[in-house]
């Protein structure tokens, strides 16, 4: 077991750790503490991952003094709080984020050295903490990012998964599954509080008392217990919490008597039922107790929250005297989508059947504390919950919604007769099936909420003029955008600190870090061939390690110079990974073609795809499994390899877009026009001098406005003609472009392999339907998509014109910073200050 490696016995065990040190040598020996004091592991190791407990552990230290004196701080200025209520945060790792973000980065990486490790190869041992899907959960985390660095009284509330987001293995058959413990040891950032726990109830019945208060009462009652993640901001010591709840049963549910008797799964029944609700992130819902678990997950985590939030206020009133209805001053509440929509009648019954208050002015409070953010416009995930299974769950809950509604029909009755044709969509509950009664979730956040925003202006566009059209006639202010945005520590400062430091040499300052609009200095820059020889280094430097990891993880060699293009996101049919692939298949089938010297005159392209497809959803699979044969045929093809490669990226997580954006040139943001409500890996692509093939959809519109459309490649229909276009489609009036029927046939050719494409090549024939008839316009969009191509091509063929367009699109970034996004919530919707600690 002894095992020398390591520096440790160079470097002195103090008998305390000192948390606020600086210097190389003070963290050294605090790291050391750590591998001694704090022993996870056998004493006698101190290889990468025993360095890397000790290093978190060491930087934990910390954040828990400055997350103190933060808290400490908000509760003795007592300003408006905004809660973060989400499902999702995908946190990725946070070592090297932290270390950054308290400005340490030198010391730490001395200190390690010092005791024989090297930074970044420690910071590789952490688990990405994956406790989301996708770009929903990653702006969640980005947002925390940025209310710490703008030192917001904040917090954000989620729950904590065991099981976060799949590992995605790729085999022979495609993609396969595999359980993610991030938990397996422990982490070191979060803190357990025993002292925060608070009783959730499920099930049950409401009791009507003779003065006609309610009350729920009976089912089970599960306690929601407390772990802090701290989240420190850039260059401040203000560090807020990420406070994720787990489930738990009492000791005095486990019946003793009946595991003696030998019955050991009914004597720990409600244990196990309680371990259930925060095993895995997103239980399949396709089963009917699958549906029942994830709305006791939504409700777990609201509930939870709302009775911490309460509990927090009630503390301060009593010193303070305030009156309930001073409570929408001191809290905001903002639902991401509407996972969180339970928080509306979960406020409203703790508020009267706890509190006292009664209906209007419990209403009154809920509806100024509330705000609703919506993040798609795509049927399939607007939530509608059966009316049955939440009365039996939740009965006080449905009896609350049922009287929301009625008010809200009576008050529509009342004032305006003109939308009584328009009721039957606007109200709450849809009865429209007898079978199958449902609550339409979103529709009770628009009526409950006092904000309601979409993502990109063209997303806010798109909800006023269609989804919630009828509601804006009500309530014509209450309707905002708020474009989204990404953290520039994460995705610029520390994923690419050659880019960075370049930028910062040509600023003079540092500042753009936290001050992105700075980047917009570099225009007038643009030509200059000093910079564009630094830039190309930089850019090739992030090539040459995102080569050396691709050969690593899949064994495929790529050239660091030929056209990197990278699509990575989740499969969707509506994200067009399929556009791409027929693209490359085309691109590939036309080098096949070429005489040697006519391939030699074009331009090497590395197409890079990666993304999870979700579990159930077949035809995303297939197109994992059509990206994975067709780079298999392709990359082993001597005679075309060298101009072309097509690489499906396995297990596309945050660590591993750390790697690919820094590395890219070329990115695809290529949905279909008025599906992707933003899209947040364009801004972090564009930033990273990542030139943009898209279409104008979501906030591609609004990257092409700030970096100027003749720096992206634009093809593809505009939202407003999508309708017609499947109109036209549905009546025969589509012509399919040649290599459009090229490319496809050329898959059913069996050129990369016997297996069977026809479910997923018919998903774009046929004239009508969703999932048939190409509802998503990849036929429609084909051949402007080549032509863009081309375009690219040609542009890549002059470097300092393509060096010139990355540095203004970096320049063009500084708008899509979460900072600048977080900043107009708190002016906008949640009315709060910066609470710096002095
Ligand atoms: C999403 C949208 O689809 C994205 O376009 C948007 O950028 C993000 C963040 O606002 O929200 N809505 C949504 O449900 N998801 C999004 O990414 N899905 C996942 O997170 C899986």
């Amino acid at each position: 077991e002894f095992n020398g490696s390591g520096g440790v016995d160079s470097v002195k065990v103090p008998a305390i750790a000192n948390p606020m040190a600086e210097t190389a040598s003070e963290i050294a020996s605090n790291i050391n503490y750590h591998a001694t004091f704090s022993p996870h592991f056998s004493p006698f190791k101190f290889e990468p991952e025993q360095a890397y407990y000790a290093a978190a552990d060491s930087v934990r230290d910390r954040l828990l003094k400055q997350w103190n004196d933060t808290y400490y701080h908000f509760h003795k200025v007592d300003p408006k709080q905004t809660y973060y209520l989400s499902m999702e945060y995908l946190q990725g790792r946070a070592l090297t984020n932290a270390i950054g973000n308290i400005n340490l980065q030198g010391a730490y990486a001395d200190a390690l050295n010092k005791l024989g490790h090297e930074l970044e190869e420690i910071a590789e041992q952490e688990k990405d903490a994956a406790l989301g899907n996708g770009g929903l959960g990653r702006l969640a985390s980005c947002f925390l990012d940025s209310m710490a660095t703008l030192n917001l009284p904040a917090w954000g509330y989620g729950l904590r998964y065991k099981y976060g987001l799949f590992k995605q293995k790729i085999t022979r058959e495609g993609q396969e599954e595999v359980a993610e413990d991030w938990l397996e040891k422990f982490s070191p950032w979060e803190v357990v509080r025993h002292d925060i726990t608070f009783p959730i109830r499920f099930f049950g019945h409401v009791e009507i008392h003779p003065t006609g208060s309610r009350k729920w009462i009976g089912g089970d009652v599960l306690q929601a217990l407390a772990y802090d993640v701290p989240i420190p901001g850039y260059k401040t010591t203000n560090t807020i919490s990420l406070r994720l709840w787990e489930a738990k049963a009492g000791a005095e549910h486990f019946d003793l008597f009946q595991f003696n008797d030998g019955q050991y799964e009914s004597a720990a029944q409600l244990h196990s039922r309680a371990q259930q609700i925060c095993a895995v992130l997103y239980p399949g819902d396709a089963t009917e107790d699958g549906k029942l678990l994830r709305l006791k997950q939504q409700f777990f985590l609201c509930s939870a929250s709302l009775q911490d939030i309460i509990f927090r206020f009630k503390e301060r009133r009593q010193k303070n005297s305030w009156q309930w209805s001073e409570f929408p001053s001191k809290v905001a509440v903002q639902l991401n989508d509407t996972h969180p929509t339970l928080a509306i009648p979960e406020l409203m019954r703790l508020l009267m059947d706890d509190e006292g208050l009664g209906w209007d002015e419990a209403w009154d409070i809920t509806t100024r504390t509330i705000a609703y953010t919506n993040h798609t416009v795509l049927p399939e995930a607007l939530e509608k919950w059966s009316q049955a299974v939440m009365r039996k769950l939740l009965p006080r809950h449905m009896e609350i919604i049922e009287e929301i509604d009625k008010r809200f029909i009576a008050s529509i009755r009342s004032t305006r007769t003109d939308l009584e044709s328009k009721l039957p969509a606007l109200c709450i509950l849809d009865n429209s099936n007898p079978q199958k009664p449902v609550v339409r979730m979103a529709n009770l956040c628009v009526v409950s909420a006092h904000t309601v925003n979409g993502v990109a202006q063209l997303h806010s566009d798109i909800l006023k003029s269609d989804l919630f059209a009828d509601y804006v006639s009500i309530w014509p202010t209450k309707f905002q955008n708020k474009t989204n945005g990404i953290t520039p520590r994460r995705w610029l400062r520390f994923c690419s600190p050659e880019l960075s430091n370049i930028i910062t040499k040509w600023l003079k300052t540092d500042d753009w870090v936290t001050n992105l609009d700075l980047l917009s200095e570099l225009r007038q820059l643009a030509d200059n061939e000093d910079l564009q020889v630094e830039w190309a280094s930089a850019k090739m430097a992030n090539k040459q390690r995102l080569a050396q990891y691709i050969l690593q993880l899949t064994g495929v060699q790529i050239d660091p110079n030929s056209l990197f293009d990278i699509q990575v996101k989740r499969i969707h049919e509506y994200k067009r990974q399929l556009l791409n692939i027929l693209g490359a298949i085309y691109r590939y089938k036309k080098l096949k073609e070429m005489s040697p010297e006519e391939r030699k005159k074009t331009i090497p392209r590395t197409i890079m795809i990666g993304g999870k497809a979700f579990a159930t959803y077949t035809n995303a699979k297939r197109i994992v499994k059509l990206v994975c044969d067709v780079g298999a045929v392709v990359n082993n093809d001597i005679e075309v390899n060298k101009y072309l490669k097509v690489v499906f990226v396995p297990n596309y997580n945050v660590s591993v877009a750390e790697m690919l954006i820094p590395g890219s040139e070329l990115s695809q943001h290529i949905s279909t026009a008025g599906m992707e409500a933003s899209g947040t890996s364009n801004m972090k692509f564009a930033l990273n001098g990542c030139i943009i093939i898209g279409t104008l959809d979501g906030a591609n519109v609004e990257i092409r406005e700030e970096i100027g459309e003749e720096n992206f490649f634009l093809f593809g229909a505009k939202a407003d003609e999508v309708p017609r276009l499947r109109k036209d489609r549905e009546n025969g009036l589509f012509k399919p472009d040649p290599r459009f029927e090229e490319a496809k046939q050329f898959i059913t050719s069996g050129a990369f392999g016997s297996y069977d494409y026809n479910p997923l090549l018919d998903s774009l024939e046929g004239n009508s339907g969703y999932g048939r008839g190409d509802y998503f316009l990849v036929g429609h969009d084909f051949p402007s998509y080549m032509d863009a191509q081309a375009r690219v091509d040609e542009a890549y063929k002059d470097q300092k014109r393509w060096l010139k367009m990355s540095i203004l699109s970096t320049a063009g970034s500084g708008k899509f910073s979460s900072d600048r996004t977080i900043a107009q919530y708190a002016k906008e919707i949640w009315n709060i200050e910066e609470c710096p600690v002095p």
